[in-house]
């Protein structure tokens, strides 16, 4: 298989020639290769995005907005083997590969709608014979960079807006992911997307990712993936004056109350800590559990890691699969050890796993760690692998505080039956999505994605909220008197 760039319409290899291989992190096999694209790819990238954007903002957003009807519709016909794709590059499990393209599904039908939405204010002017109104319009050309995790879903919730806002996109997916890239472009060509609307160029970060964000012609860069390499956009972006909407990691924790469903409560740790191998930005890194419970909850989750079945995700038996690369395996790893110096108490897992089964593979065993205090590393620090600490506290205040006292803010569970308990929390915990009753992932595209702090810039993916990354407001007056009237001196006062 091959994954080359997908740029005016037309597929081509890196102008370097050069290329990269692409693993399947269940069982190590090369399953193909994408391009190893550098500067040149970019900009030929972006000069076809440019010229084919001005024509593509003038088509009315209604019938921009059926081609990602007909996204949507090509992406549920060929659901069942795009997420065995997926599944083969990215390596989490087949269930969860289907639920991803499902997010694409829903982002499609979704924005879609906004083709004849995408509104703006009309408001009375101060001055007589005058009409006010704010309208929005495209930015130009968009430049997404998109992690490994969620080869396709992340890739819906930035392209999908930014095209039926009349903007053109050139998006640079992550290496490790390239054929759910490859894949969508199809998807699009197929539905009739302009030629130059939607351009995808496979490279690393650095050369490629850097050269999209440095380009003149992209003025908005959409990101989602660490926060160094977040923060290093960042710095990029200020200094060249552009948008930069920026999702990053999380440290995300459930809390869980002395009078919680406690069988609920495992359902959700084990679903939101363990899936995707721990994988998502949303994942439950943490469990803060009021000391009364402690014991009984620590013995549930015991039980319930050792009936987790691990190995090779297109197995539908399977619940956790590999983690995506050795690098990531030796950064989980890392934490583990680190966690154990700290006076961490390990209570499951804590090692690769290496048997014959998984040899080839890149597998960490499902990992708990408690007698976590909040000032350890482990307790602080995105892993980004299947690796939960266990915090105990003695309050709902306590609680709160600890969940808000890291520098992340994207997601936060409560388990508890008390209405009270519920309320405070969702006024008092500082991060972009609130679960109740339900663990840490699982936010639904038409609302607002993110967080706040370390998390992000105060821009939302998905939801309505994205097209404000991916448009301007433009206010206009039409001034129907016939004279100069001069606002804020001609209001006949
Ligand atoms: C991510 O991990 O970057 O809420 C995205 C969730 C998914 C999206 C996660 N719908 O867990």
């Amino acid at each position: 298989m091959k994954a080359w760039n997908f740029i005016d319409g037309e597929w081509k290899a890196a102008s370097s020639g050069q290329r990269a291989s692409v693993i399947n992190p269940a069982n190590g096999e090369v399953i193909g290769e994408a391009a190893l694209s550098t500067a040149a790819d970019i900009d030929a990238a972006v000069k076809a995005a440019k010229a084919a954007q001005k024509q593509w903002a003038l088509v009315p957003a209604p019938k921009r907005a059926e081609v990602l009807y007909r996204v949507g519709s090509l992406l549920k016909e060929r659901k069942e083997q795009l997420a065995r794709l997926l599944t083969m590059e990215m390596g989490k499990v087949i269930e969860e590969a289907r639920g991803e393209v499902q997010e694409g599904i829903d982002m499609a039908f979704y924005m879609a709608g906004e083709g004849r939405r995408l509104f703006g204010d009309t408001t009375p002017s101060e001055l007589k014979d005058k009409f006010a109104m704010s309208v929005r319009v495209p930015v130009g050309v968009v430049g997404i960079i998109t992690p490994w995790n969620f080869p396709i879903a992340i890739a819906t919730w930035k392209s999908f807006p930014a095209i039926v806002a009349g903007n053109a996109v050139v998006w640079k997916p992550a290496l490790e992911t390239p054929f759910m890239a490859r894949e969508l472009a199809a998807i699009f060509a197929e539905a009739g997307l302009p030629r130059g609307v939607f351009n995808v160029v496979h490279g690393d970060g650095p050369t490629a990712g850097g050269a999209l964000v440095e380009h003149p012609d992209v003025p908005v860069i959409s990101f989602t993936g660490s926060n160094d390499v977040g923060r290093q956009i960042a710095e990029k972006c200020g200094r060249l004056l552009k948008k930069v909407s920026l999702e990053m990691g999380g440290k995300n924790a459930v809390i869980v109350m002395d009078d919680a469903d406690l069988t609920l409560a495992v359902d959700g740790i084990i679903w939101s800590a363990f899936g995707t191998s721990g994988q998502r930005c949303t994942a439950c890194s943490r469990v803060i559990v009021h000391e009364r419970v402690k014991p009984e909850l620590e013995r549930r989750l015991l039980e319930a890691v050792k009936t987790l079945t691990i190995g090779n995700g297109l197995d539908e038996t399977v619940k956790v699969g590999p983690v995506i690369h050795e690098e990531a395996l030796q950064k989980i790893d890392r934490y583990v050890r680190l966690g154990v110096e700290e006076g961490a108490k390990l209570l499951i897992g804590g090692h690769r796993l290496r048997d014959d089964a998984y040899a080839r593979g890149f597998y960490y065993a499902p990992t708990i760690f408690t007698d976590v205090t909040p000032s350890m590393r482990i307790a602080r620090e995105e892993i980004f692998g299947p690796v939960v600490s266990i915090l105990s506290v003695g309050s709902l205040e306590e609680a709160i505080a600890v969940n808000n006292s890291v520098d992340y803010g994207l997601s936060s569970a409560i388990f508890t039956r008390d209405v009270n308990n519920v309320f405070r929390a969702m006024r008092d915990l500082d991060t972009g999505i609130v679960y109740v009753n339900a663990g840490t992932t699982g936010a639904e595209i038409h609302l607002p994605f993110g967080g706040t702090k370390g998390t992000g810039n105060g821009h939302r993916d998905s939801g309505v909220a994205a097209l404000d990354v991916f448009t301007e407001w433009r206010s206009i007056y039409v001034d129907f008197s016939g004279k100069l009237q001069r606002a804020q001196i001609d209001t006949g006062d």
